[in-house]
């Protein structure tokens, strides 16, 4: 299909969306390619939904007589897959840079948007931003400046920060979380010696989340060093969650002589609620052993980090930063 190329559009990073154009010299050769591929050619701006050789569901686009846009899901593995298969199938790769431009977008906030979309991690993101354009379009539209600051973990991810004592379940929580092993889980305090940081998805909302080292007293100088390091990643986070249990009350935050972020959540959390309540008082309790007080984790977790109310706020919203 030499008249016809595909061109990555987003960024070569992993993202919760990946854009594959297809361009065509004519509308004539777009339907060709269209027909070689077993889509139907839509309407200008109308979105269809299919199956795309058994790799992903996903929604293609036509911007314009001669451009299709494939809006995948956004991991390696899928992008390289279709991609793999458009070149089995005979079209040619156009050449793409990092800087995704986007001349079919009919507006600045479109384009914005576009890139936006690329970019994020969060699934959550993906209504909010593709309603931008209309929301942006009604005369005399204005953000507030504080929402746009508090929906803004949903294009970079916030930081939380599991802080407390030894041996009371902060890396068995944190693995539960992840849904898979990051962080070693022993019945002995010290267990975790450094901090442990990875991307957790909370309902699709991407943070990175922090697991580290409990805090004891009787701890050897390389943990207390370990320890001292992880505290100060407490300064740095967007949300603590501060954990205790039945046995140990969380830490005196106020004593680490870290301060906090300007804006930081706090979550106090007691953990190992299946063998026994917490003395101390909590935001909620939570056992690695009971899903849904997981469930009701998540939940606090996304709204410390992102407001439902912001999310489901109907005004516009200033995603982008001016260059
Ligand atoms: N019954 C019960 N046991 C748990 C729960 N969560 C963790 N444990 C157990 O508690 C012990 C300590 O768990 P860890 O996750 O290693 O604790 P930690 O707070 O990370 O410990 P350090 O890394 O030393 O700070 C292990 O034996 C876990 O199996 C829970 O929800 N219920
Ligand atoms: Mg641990």
């Amino acid at each position: 299909m030499g008249n016809v190329r595909w061109r990555m559009l987003s960024p070569p990073r992993p993202g919760a969306v990946a854009l594959i154009a297809l361009e065509a010299t004519s509308d004539t050769e777009l339907t060709r390619a269209a027909d070689m591929l077993g889509l139907r050619v839509p309407a200008i701006g109308a979105l269809m939904l299919r199956d795309f050789w058994g790799i992903d569901r996903a929604l293609y686009s036509r911007w314009s007589d001669e451009q299709m846009v494939l809006m995948l899901h956004g991991g390696h593995a899928v992008v390289r897959a279709i991609c793999d298969e458009l070149n089995r199938r005979g079209f040619e790769e156009a050449s793409s840079s990092d800087d995704a431009a986007f001349p079919e977008a009919s507006s600045r906030i479109e384009a914005l948007m576009l890139r936006a979309l690329c970019r994020t991690p969060s699934s959550l993101a993906l209504d909010l931003l593709l309603d931008q354009p209309r929301r942006w379009a009604v005369p005399g539209a204005t953000s507030e400046p504080q929402r746009d600051a508090r929906l803004r973990p949903l294009l970079i991810p916030a930081m939380v920060v599991a802080v407390g004592p030894s041996n009371i379940g902060k890396s068995t929580l944190a693995n539960a979380l992840a849904g898979r092993g990051v962080s070693l889980v022993a019945d002995e305090p010290g267990t975790t010696r450094d901090h442990v940081g990875f991307l957790l998805d909370l309902a699709g909302l991407v943070v990175r989340y922090v697991d580290t080292p409990g805090v004891r007293a009787e701890a050897p100088a390389l943990e207390r060093e370990a320890v001292r390091h992880a505290m100060e990643l407490v300064g740095q986070a967007d949300v603590v969650l501060h954990c205790g249990d039945g046995r140990s009350s969380p830490l005196d935050l106020d004593g680490l002589g870290v301060p906090l972020k300007a804006g930081a959540k706090v979550l106090r959390v007691a953990l190992r609620r299946d063998l026994g309540v917490a003395s101390f008082p909590s935001d909620l309790s939570v056992s690695a052993k009971q899903p849904e007080s997981l469930a009701q984790l998540v939940r606090a977790l996304r709204h410390a980090v992102v407001p439902d109310e912001a999310i489901g706020h109907p005004g516009p919203w200033r995603f982008w930063e001016d260059a």
